[in-house]
């Protein structure tokens, strides 16, 4: 394939809620673009971006992926996302490489939970967004009480450029608010369409239609006003670039209808993609800083600039190993260049750079600002990471996710499985950056946490299929962790004299508190050598491993500082395992006075219920220690929102199902850490301490 400047490429992210039709939406797409030469369907698992066997079986994206297709002059990329909210992070972590969003909405469930968290996601990273109503042929399919519920949601600035011609099974084509003219597709699902007039009964519709669009289009342009109010309307060729430029600048947001599976608006959307939606060239500078993050660097989205990438995806394939999907930020990415990763200080070799159709790469020589491509094979770099011109070096800010939310045991099968599991867990902790893995340092047991139960699940699955190794999944944890409360200081020393040689390491530390979500931090605040200046960092080793063992309930403590001030040492008894044993006692000296408590995740929840039930839901939520933070009613549901802590939502699935009749649903994730109540927390302890976990454990010196 030629390679394409900037300003002839479209980024475009497909988001929405689940099951809206984005993978299909993108298949019907490339087929009609001629980009594929056979339509490819969820349905019967050949569709170009849920490639992946996990995909495939349970027919929803899991993880974001890639296709592309040209038309016209452009070549359009299109980055399919997963719309279930577990999978959120997924959508999230892609965004980087789009310039603009096509939200997808159903023509008959309409705004749903997740348009409203990609409408924020949208918000958070200023990217133009269009809605499309896709699944038009749908029994009661309604693009006005969509257009309607999304004025509704997201406000007057919502704007139909299209109206549907035909309604459900008799949807066949679309009126173009723009150009004035009707569109009747081709029966054959080709995607194609014949022009015609405005069918006589839709004049009326569409010239209303018209007018408003145009108004609007010119209330935020002052020569396009002047030019309405002379003239009564705006001719095509001023209104596009009106548009155009209200859409670039989220002031509209234009709204499109669809229905891909028989293939029915295509040609209007990719028409729409071409001429309305920004290029790589229309964005704002790249801003990053020096990699040690001191000084500002801006790089323009252009050719002449010096050539920075940066990688949005990490796909572990059993086969060809580590894959890096990446955007060519500035600069052009020639084949086999080297570039310096500025995160992490090496030097990658770019050999093969490809573009990607879904699970297919093909070869290209060169890729120029604002374009997309993967490449396998890179030594050290992960998802995040910034690379560059070894002359000109940038570092772009990472995609801060959330945390996970829950936790899993597994245990291996067999012997055989526990030998693997390592190896191929940390190759899909690189691929999904919110699976974590861990081992209970008390128990033993392997952990795995990720933002929901069906996540973990899907990862188990994956861990099976691509690397072939068996795990059971056992009964969700709580995350907890533990932080402290008050400073504290305290010595730590460790003396023993057996025999010949002696064992000898002394230090002094203060701990201290600090703010939720900051983590560790170790200070060396040692001076003259009261500690030799190599023993250091296995006092810092011995701290950081009595705190993941935890003090309370043998959870990990966070948040805290320490800072080491004094010590003693030994000329000859002195060694780092000593210094290690003795950081680890001062750590655990400190948490005596340093009010240490529990933490608990806690959970965003989202509710919809019929309204004759939001009385008995609130209650039940209140039970739960959940917060209520507000309610909205849409069209005989009542949507509840509140905040609860992970513990009280385990079994919330079954539950709210038993509550309702099943005619309840929720969504929830991770909103932050906060401190366990004292009665609450004291059970937990109680439990922990029974299972051997917390201070009364054995002293390992
Ligand atoms: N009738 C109809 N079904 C559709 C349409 N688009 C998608 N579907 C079906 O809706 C389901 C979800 O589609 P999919 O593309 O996986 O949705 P996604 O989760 O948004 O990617 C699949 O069964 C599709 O065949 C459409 O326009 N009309
Ligand atoms: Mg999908």
């Amino acid at each position: 394939m030629k390679s394409y400047e900037g300003e002839n490429i479209r980024n475009v992210a497909l988001t929405g809620h689940g099951h809206t039709g984005k993978t299909q939406l993108i298949s019907s797409l490339l087929y009609t673009a001629g980009a594929a030469n056979r339509l490819g369907k969820v349905d019967d698992g050949t569709s170009v971006t849920d490639y992946d066997e996990e995909e495939i079986q349970r027919k929803f994206s899991i993880s974001s992926s890639l296709a592309y297709a040209e038309w016209g002059k452009t070549k359009i990329n299109f980055i399919d996302t997963p719309g279930f909210n577990i999978f959120l992070h997924e959508a999230e972590a892609a965004l980087v490489a789009a310039d603009a969003a096509l939200l997808l909405v159903h023509a008959v469930g309409g705004v749903e939970v997740q348009t409203e968290k990609n409408w924020a996601l949208c918000e958070k990273y200023r990217l133009p967004c269009a809605f499309v109503v896709n699944q038009m042929d749908r029994d009661r399919a309604s693009f006005d009480r969509v257009l309607q519920a999304l004025r509704e949601a997201f406000g007057r600035p919502v704007i139909p450029l299209q109206l549907p011609w035909g309604e459900e099974k008799g949807f066949h084509g679309l009126i173009d608010l723009v150009r004035m003219k009707a569109y009747a597709y081709d029966s054959n699902a080709s995607g194609k369409a014949k022009e015609s007039d405005i069918p006589p009964e839709m004049t009326e519709a569409a010239s209303k239609a018209h007018e408003s669009m145009v108004e609007m289009v010119a209330e935020g342009n002052d020569a396009l006003m002047e030019e309405f109010f002379d003239r009564g309307t705006i001719p095509a060729e001023d209104l596009i670039p009106g548009l155009k430029e209200a859409i670039r600048t989220r002031r509209l947001f234009p709204v499109l209808a669809s229905a891909a599976l028989p293939n029915v608006g295509s040609e209007s959307l990719l028409n729409f993609i071409t001429d309305f939606l920004p290029s790589p060239a229309d964005r704002q500078d790249w801003e990053g800083t020096s990699p040690e993050g001191k000084s500002p660097v801006r790089r323009r989205s252009a050719d002449d600039e010096p050539v920075s990438v940066y990688v949005f995806k990490t796909l572990a394939d059993p086969f060809a190993g580590r894959v890096s999907y990446f955007r060519v930020l500035s600069g052009i990415l020639k084949n086999e260049s080297s570039l310096v990763n500025y995160r992490r200080g090496g030097v990658e070799k770019f050999a093969h750079i490809g573009i990607v159709q879904g699970k297919t790469q093909t070869p290209v020589g060169e890729l120029r600002a604002g374009d997309l491509g993967a490449v396998a094979k890179l030594k050290e770099t992960l998802t995040g990471d910034t690379l560059g011109d070894k002359s000109a070096p940038v570092l772009y800010p990472q995609v801060k996710l959330a945390e996970p939310a829950i936790s899993f045991a597994i245990e291996p099968r067999s012997r055989g499985d526990e030998d693997k599991l390592s190896t191929a867990i940390h190759r899909m902790l690189e691929e999904d950056l919110l699976l974590r893995f861990s081992r209970d340092a008390q128990t033993n047991e392997f952990l795995l946490a990720g933002s929901g139960q069906q996540h973990v699940e899907v990862a188990v699955a994956k861990l099976k299929r691509r690397f072939n190794v068996e795990v059971t999944l056992k009964a969700p944890k709580v995350p907890y962790r533990e932080t402290i409360r008050a400073k504290a200081e305290a010595q730590g020393k460790h003396k023993k004299q057996t025999g010949g040689h002696g064992q000898y390491g002394d230090c002094w530390i203060k701990v201290e508190p600090l703010p939720r979500g900051a983590g560790f931090e170790f200070v060396n605040d040692i001076f003259g050598g009261a500690i030799p200046r190599n023993f250091i960092p296995a006092v810092e080793k011995g701290i950081v491993d009595a705190a993941s063992r935890g003090y309370l309930a043998g959870y990990p403590v966070v948040d805290f500082r320490v800072i080491l001030y004094d010590g003693s040492y030994h000329d000859v008894d002195s060694s780092e395992i000593a210094f290690k044993l003795a950081g680890s006692k001062a750590f655990k000296a400190c948490m005596e006075h340093a009010r240490v408590c529990l933490l608990e995740p806690v959970m965003n929840v989202e509710i919809t219920v019929p309204e004759n039930y939001s009385g008995d839901i609130m209650g039940n939520l209140n039970s739960r220690r959940g917060r209520i933070q507000g309610m909205d009613s849409k069209s005989g549901s009542t949507i509840i929102k509140a905040q609860a802590p992970l513990a009280e939502m385990l079994s919330y699935a079954s539950d709210l199902t038993s509550m309702t009749q099943g005619r309840g649903s929720y969504a929830m994730d991770y909103s932050h850490y906060d401190v366990v109540p004292p009665q609450i927390s004291e059970k937990i302890v109680t439990t922990a301490k029974a299972a051997g976990h917390g201070k009364e454990e054995a002293d390992e010196s």
